[in-house]
């Protein structure tokens, strides 16, 4: 990884019903972001945010996928971005937002990284597509997106080739999973490690079989795409979509340190902050820390 690293906020909350996920890029920069990433040595620019159109000003449409033009339209900008700041060399960290903004932060990496790895830290998949989906909400579509199955207009944001390899994919932290995504996670060959397996194996193993799987395919760059919702909701209570059962602080934590050991991270995002549902910015604080053991504090 470089030492220049660009910040780009996207306070989007099209993706799923709730308001107030589009507050989570100014509730990570408030719990202190920059400053942060500086302390670690690196030159740090914060792009801003990507402009999303007030939802208010939007009327109802009876569609299947829930503000689908907006989504596009957000993508779009984002996976722009991203790639303008993969050009010029920097490390991308985007800030959500709701989990459909991975289709434009993937959508940009893969117009540079042919073989990208993608760690999937969620409870979910994120596996739907407009057939299977039970809820109409695109932040449960994003990583079927980005292998190239879903609405044709989503998937062909940037360019129509996907934009992953489904062999390429390890979600790690997965509770709730529909019909439909276990379906394409056993037909595509896509990684999980489940709660089950975390309690298991424990994350130390965990993440040394996922280091090892991506330096075995090859890949030319990893991505981390972290979802909140994730921890368990006693770390991180401001998720839209909060599940018992999950990951705790430490195994979070270390999971973060030994992706820095691997010396493969290319890019990250980080998903799904609430500071509607939260108590005190606590979720954003954990995603701040979070961040600062992904990009390389240590405990002594
Ligand atoms: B998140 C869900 F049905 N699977 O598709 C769906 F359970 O980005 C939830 O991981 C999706 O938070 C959660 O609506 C999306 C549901
Ligand atoms: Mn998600
Ligand atoms: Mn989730
Ligand atoms: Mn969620």
């Amino acid at each position: 990884m470089n030492r220049k690293i660009s910040i780009v906020g996207v306070p989007c909350d099209y993706g799923q019903q709730r308001r107030g996920v589009d507050m989570g890029p100014s509730a990570i920069r408030y719990a202190g972001l920059q400053q942060r990433l500086v302390n670690l040595g690196f030159e740090v620019e914060d792009e801003g945010n990507i402009q999303v159109i007030e939802r208010n000003a939007i009327e109802k449409k009876d569609e299947k996928l829930l503000n689908l033009d907006e989504v596009i339209k957000v993508n779009t900008a984002l996976a722009e971005k991203v790639y303008e700041v993969v050009k010029k060399d920097c490390t991308p960290l985007v800030l959500g937002g709701d989990h459909s903004i991975a289709i434009g932060t993937l959508a940009g990496l893969s117009m540079k990284y042919k073989n990208l790895g993608v760690i999937w830290f969620d409870a979910h998949a994120d596996l739907n597509t407009p057939e299977t989906t039970p809820s109409g909400n695109i932040h449960g579509m994003p990583l079927a997106t980005s292998i190239g199955l879903g609405h044709k207009r989503l998937t062909s944001i940037l360019h129509g080739e996907p934009k992953i390899k489904a062999k390429n994919i390890i979600i790690i932290g997965g509770r709730s999973i529909d019909e439909g995504e276990r379906e394409l996670i056993k037909t595509r060959g896509i990684k999980i490690y489940t709660m089950h397996e975390i309690d298991r194996l424990g994350m130390t193993h965990v993440m040394e079989e996922t280091v090892n799987y991506f330096k075995q395919n090859e890949i030319d760059g990893m991505h981390l795409s972290l979802d909140l919702d994730a921890l368990d909701p006693l770390y991180t209570p401001g998720v839209g979509t909060p599940v018992a059962g999950g990951i705790t602080y430490r195994e979070s934590h270390l999971a973060m340190e030994m992706i820095q050991e691997s010396g493969l991270l290319t890019s990250a995002e980080f998903v799904e902050v609430n500071p509607i549902l939260d108590e005190r910015n606590k979720t954003a604080d954990v995603a701040v820390a979070l961040i600062g053991s992904l990009f390389g504090e240590t405990l002594v």
